[in-house]
Parts: C-alpha cells; structure tokens; sequence
C-alpha cells in the first residue's frame, strides 16, 4: 500500500546540484541522488522521509542555477537525461517516496525558443508570450516597476524598441499569463510531468503571474529610507506588479488538472507581503483548489526566535484554517534562505525541529538542515550567486545555504570526488551522516525520531492543534488531539531551565536530545533545561499506532 499524501511524514528539499555528485564533476546530479535514496527511507538506518522536492533540474543556462528554464519538458545534462529521472522516480517509488519537482511558471530563460523568437520581431507569432511595452517618450522604461534582485525590471531591445519585463535576472522574461497560448503552453508543461509520474509540483513564484493590465506604477513605500539604494526593491508597495485580479483563476486552471491526477498536488511558493493581510493571502491561495494545493508557510523564517513569536504566527495561522480541508505547510528554510543552525543558534535549531515535527499537516526539511549544517563562508573568488555578485559585500547572496551536503568526514565531504561548485561548509568533519548516525544524540537521531513519530502516528498530521497555558515568554506548548489521542509539545524557548505542568503525567516520545530523559512526573510536572523541548502522550489518552 502506497502512502497518501495526506499520510506523508514530511517533504525533503534537495537542491540538486548539492547533494551527490556521481560523475566528478563538482555538481550534484541525478544519479547521485538515485544512489542517496537508502539514506532518505527503507533502511534501518535510513533518515526516513516519506516524499522528496526537487529544486529545478532543467534544461537551463543556468542564469539563476536552473530557475531560468530554456526547455520545461527536459533535463540539463549536467544532471542526466529524462531516463535518469524516470529511474529516480521508480526508485524512489519503490521505497514509497513521494517525488515533487519544481515548476517556474512566472519566467523561462532568456534563451528559450520562444523568447529567441518574441524578441525577434514584433508581429512575430510569440511576441506575445513575453510582456512587451514602449517606452515613455524620453525612453525611460515604461513604468517604474522594480525587479526582486533590485534595478528596473524592465529590460531595452534594441532590435524591436521595445522594453521587456524582468521580475528577476534580466535573464528570466516574465512569460505573459494574459496570453491563453502561454497558459496552455504551461498546462501542458504540468500535464507532461503528471503523466511521466511525478507525485507533485512546487510553483515557484505564483505571485507574479499576473499583473496590473494597465501597467501602473508602484506606490513608493512610505516606509522606506531612501538613499543610495533608491532602486531597491523595499522602496515600492507592489501593488499593481503582482497580484494581479486573474492569480488565483490561473491557478485554479492549473491545479485543476493536478485534481484530474490521483493523489497529486501542488505547493505555492508565497511569502507573507505587504499588499494584502497574511490571512486574505492565505486564504485566497488556499481557496484556489484546497484538496490539491496550498501555499507554503514561510513565516517562521522571517519571525526571530522565541516563544511569543511562535505561538502567536501558529495559533493565528491555526485558527485561520479549516482542519478539514487545509493542509499547513510549514517551512523553516530553504535554498533561499539562510541555515536554520546559523540564523536561530544551534541549540535553538532543535527546538524548531521538534516544533515542526509537533504541528500538523506537511512539513517541509531543506537537505542538510536534519544534521544542523550551517552557512558556508563564501570567499569572494567562490561567489556563485548571481544576487551576491550584483551586490557584493551587502550578504543578500544565497551561496550560503546551497553548500554540499555533508555525508562523511573526507575533503568534499562525501559529495564528490572533485572540487565542488560550492566549498564545504566549515565543521564538516563532525556535522556529517557517518558521524551523527553513531551519535544517538545528534540532529539526525532527533530528525529520525521525530519522523518515526509522523510515520507511527496519524495524530501529527491529522489531529487538532491548540496552544496549551497562558502565553509564556519562554515556553510555548500546544497540544494535538484526536479523537480520545491526546499529546502535548513543550517547548522551552529560553537560555534558563524552566518548569510547566501538564495536565496529566504521560510518556516521553520525543526530545531535542534523544539520548536525554525529560522526566514528567504523575501530576504533569515537567521540568525543562535550557533550549529543551518535548513531546509527551498523555497517560489518559494514549496514541493508536497506524497499523
Ligand atoms: O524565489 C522567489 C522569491 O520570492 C525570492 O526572490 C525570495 O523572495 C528571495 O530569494 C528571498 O531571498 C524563487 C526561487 O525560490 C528563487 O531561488 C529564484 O531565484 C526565484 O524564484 C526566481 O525564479
């Protein structure tokens, strides 16, 4: 029997071209990742996640490492061919691992067929696949929209006279969603995929796929010091550039082929903004197509760390659901993003961990974070990133959090006989799989318990959540019921030992040391040492394991 995806444990982010290198050339690569697949499930030792999502792997010219996308339908070389997928897929089939890919729709490259024929004329048949606009009288861009990486996100060609639309690198047109071409084109992209097998889909950047028809200009943000950096993308509400009135009717056309799959879905990529609230944005993402898609939830990476903050971003985020038909997302960090381990402490990085764990519906875990990697430091000479190397020096480059993954204590740590496109991150030798798989008290024990907990007991995906006790602004505790199952997750966010009382004395399932007892007394009494978090069952209501 196949797990569903509402079974699903958690969803495992790789960033292809980090994780295993089997062809010496420094990059990541499919057959590396097929060969990784015993450390993610189906072995005693195995990490044990119930689905993988795959950073774009396509054809590209690798603008922005692969989310500049010149074919949708195939795979770039430096990562295999469609057969070494396919074969990926029915691998990770077998061991019953869900596989989700990236899918860019609001941008291809600059170099795919159809920008090399719209920007080759203006009455040639694609022109209109692109965003295409005159310029002002003096020549200054059409309007005053800004692209994410900073600079105007419009881009002049000569040839045509025309400027065109670059929400990211100028080497990522935006593709033109008012186009019904373009959005067939797109539907057919997913199409493609869901009939090769994939289990799902990560859309990248929605937000942008539609846009003000008439091209207004941004509104300054008042909030905003202007200098040097006038250009910057915080100096404008992006108010008409995004969001646009038909986003959620073209994403309900897309998801509505992924409903026409079995047990297929799809994962907005949306971060909280300043135009609508968080809940009008949730909800409008969730309202799309709810039994096949939901947004990410990337609040907790942008929040600082502490009890306060947490509960307060859960328990709004909670109530703001519908148990019975929203899935929470929740993510604490990604390949754009700094490492969990270095933006919250290490310490503090389990507690997170096990929070995570304690919450409903589908968490996702980005490769490495499950044995605390931290950021690399990048020399000048080893900048990757194309936001770093506009801008160097400001630390707004995403080289950091995409170093290789640590799997042994060897020169490239196990990811490649050559010199990796990224350096190694400093403390490999010890924060590596072969050395925390002997230490049953490292972040990867913790990430295998806390998985085995999701993959024995249903209640972590599917039962209720409430916070448990006043608010606290050290120790943050909820609990998860369902039906007579009843748990409670403490959460001890401070430098200092603490103390709470449950309700009920209870066992131990889980904790951010595994190999440490937290011991909870008959009358609930629980006492915490700093950064010390838990999971117990409640002894009156104990949990029934999936059989
Ligand atoms: O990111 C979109 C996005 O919103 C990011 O620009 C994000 O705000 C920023 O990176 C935070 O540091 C997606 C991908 O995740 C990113 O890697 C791509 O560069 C981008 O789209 C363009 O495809």
């Amino acid at each position: 029997m196949h797990k569903q995806w509402s079974d699903v444990n958690a969803l495992y982010q790789i960033y292809p071209r980090s994780f295993q290198d089997s062809n010496a050339d420094g990059v990541g690569d499919l057959r590396g990742a097929i060969a990784r697949l015993p450390y993610l499930k189906g072995e005693p030792d195995s990490l044990g996640v119930d689905a993988i999502w795959f950073s774009p792997f396509f054809t590209s010219p690798m603008a922005d490492f692969g989310y500049d996308v010149s074919d949708y339908c195939n795979i770039h070389p430096l990562f295999g061919t469609l057969e070494d997928f396919k074969e990926l897929l029915d691998k990770a089939h077998e061991r019953d691992i869900k596989v989700m890919i990236d899918f860019v729709p609001n941008h291809s490259s600059n170099e795919h067929p159809w920008f090399l024929e719209s920007k080759s004329s203006k009455d040639n048949l694609k022109r209109d696949y692109y965003v295409w606009a005159d310029p002002k009288p003096d020549g200054s861009p059409p309007n005053n929209w800004l692209s994410i990486f900073g600079g105007s996100a419009w881009e002049w060609n000569e040839q045509t006279g025309q400027y065109y639309l670059h929400t990211f690198l100028k080497e990522q047109p935006d593709l033109n969603w008012d186009n019904p071409a373009v959005r067939q084109e797109m539907q057919a992209v997913v199409r493609f995929w869901l009939d090769l097998g994939v289990d799902g889909l990560r859309a990248d950047a929605v937000r942008w796929i539609s846009k003000d028809v008439h091209r207004r200009d941004d509104p300054r943000n008042p909030a905003f010091n202007a200098g040097p950096q006038a250009d910057e993308f915080g100096s404008l509400l992006h108010v008409h550039s995004r969001f646009g009135p038909n986003l959620f009717k073209y994403l309900r056309d897309l998801t509505d082929i992924v409903a026409a799959y079995d047990d297929r879905i799809m994962i907005f990529e949306d971060y909280p903004d300043d135009i609508f609230t968080t809940r009008d944005q949730y909800l409008g993402f969730y309202g799309v197509n709810p039994k096949v898609s939901m947004p990410f939830n990337f609040e907790g990476i942008g929040i600082p760390f502490g009890a306060e903050n947490y509960r307060r971003f859960i328990t709004e985020f909670q109530g703001m659901l519908n148990p019975s038909e929203h899935t929470p997302v929740y993510c604490f960090g990604n390949h754009d993003q700094q490492r969990l381990a270095s933006r919250v402490g290490e310490e503090q990085a389990r507690v997170v961990a096990l929070m995570q764990m304690g919450l409903p519906g589908l968490p996702v875990v980005y490769y490495g974070d499950e044995i605390g990697m931290k950021n690399g430091l990048i020399k000048p000479s080893e900048i990757q990133d194309p936001v770093e190397l506009r801008k160097p020096g400001l630390g707004q480059g995403r080289d950091p959090e995409r170093t290789p993954m640590q799997w042994d204590d060897s020169v490239f740590a196990g990811f490649s006989t050559a010199r990796p496109w990224l350096p190694i991150a400093h403390g490999a030798e010890k924060r590596n799989v072969a050395h925390e798989s002997k230490d049953n008290d490292s972040y990867l024990t913790l990430y295998q318990d806390l998985l085995q907990l999701r993959t024995d007991y249903t209640i972590f995906q599917k039962g209720d959540y409430e916070t448990f006790g006043e608010a606290d602004a050290n120790v943050y505790v909820f609990s998860r019921r369902l039906g007579e199952e009843h748990i409670f997750v403490v959460l001890n966010m401070s430098g200092k030992r603490r103390k709470f009382t449950l309700p009920h004395g209870g066992r131990l399932l889980a904790a951010t040391h595994p190999s440490r007892i937290v011991a909870i007394a008959k009358d609930g009494k629980v006492k915490l040492r700093p950064y010390e978090a838990a999971i117990f069952e409640c002894a009156k209501h104990p949990l029934r394991e999936v059989l």
